[in-house]
């Protein structure tokens, strides 16, 4: 036991004390995970297809993406690869904001299937995209966001695994059933709260 002690479920890190969910390390890099290429999407091209549990689609544009209001975002991100990284900023749409100004009534939806260029998939509870925390994030530390991080729009769910934040997002299907995503499907938690360490399914 050393003199200095730790916190219940959390270790202490050099970065002012401020605790780290469990088995998590600190970096200053910033780590490219993608289970696929890299994808190269124009903002031309882009656009995000809301689908309501009426079957509805409701898409928005880059333009119209822009023209919603965004706000300035100062977040830690964790990765189940065990890397945390603290204090990244972002500007991004909320996406509350987001499906109020697509959707003509409140949803009846509990879950989201969140879909992206290249296919990759990812399921949370809706609220979790609700309420302040979650954005489609454009901009990382005051630049464009880069491709290789999900670039031109990529989901932001900060207080969840990263896996859970979709690079290249270009749908959110909105379900009253709860449909794994492609790390979910293979094993991984189906909510992934880092600070409950939930890494894989039944953890
Ligand atoms: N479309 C897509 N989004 C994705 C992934 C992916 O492979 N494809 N990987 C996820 C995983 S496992 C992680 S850890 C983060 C990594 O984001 P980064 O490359 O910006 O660090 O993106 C998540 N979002
Ligand atoms: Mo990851």
């Amino acid at each position: 036991m050393g003199v200095v002690s730790r916190g219940f479920g959390s270790r202490r890190d050099d970065d002012g004390g401020r605790p780290l969910p469990p088995g998590q390390y600190l970096t200053e890099d910033f780590p490219v995970l993608s289970a696929g290429p890299t994808q190269v999407v124009d903002t031309d091209r882009w656009r995000l297809d809301v689908r309501d549990v009426d079957g509805s689609t409701h898409s928005i544009d880059w333009a119209g993406l822009m023209a919603l209001p965004s706000e300035e975002v100062t977040v830690d991100l964790h990765c189940v690869t065990r890397w945390s990284k603290h204090d990244t900023t972002w500007r991004g749409v909320s996406v509350e904001v987001l499906l109020d100004s697509l959707l003509e009534e409140e949803t009846e939806a509990e879950f989201a299937l969140v879909r992206c260029y290249g296919d990759y998939t990812t399921n949370l509870p809706l609220e979790d995209l609700l309420d302040g925390k979650a954005w489609i994030a454009y901009e990382y530390d005051g630049d464009e966001l880069r491709a290789e991080h999900g670039g031109p729009a990529r989901l932001l769910v900060p207080h969840l695994y990263l896996w859970k934040s979709a690079k290249w997002v270009n749908g959110i299907e909105l379900r009253q059933d709860d449909e794994p995503g492609f790390w979910e499907t293979l094993g991984y938690h189906e909510y992934g709260d880092p600070w409950l360490e939930q890494r894989y399914s039944g953890d």
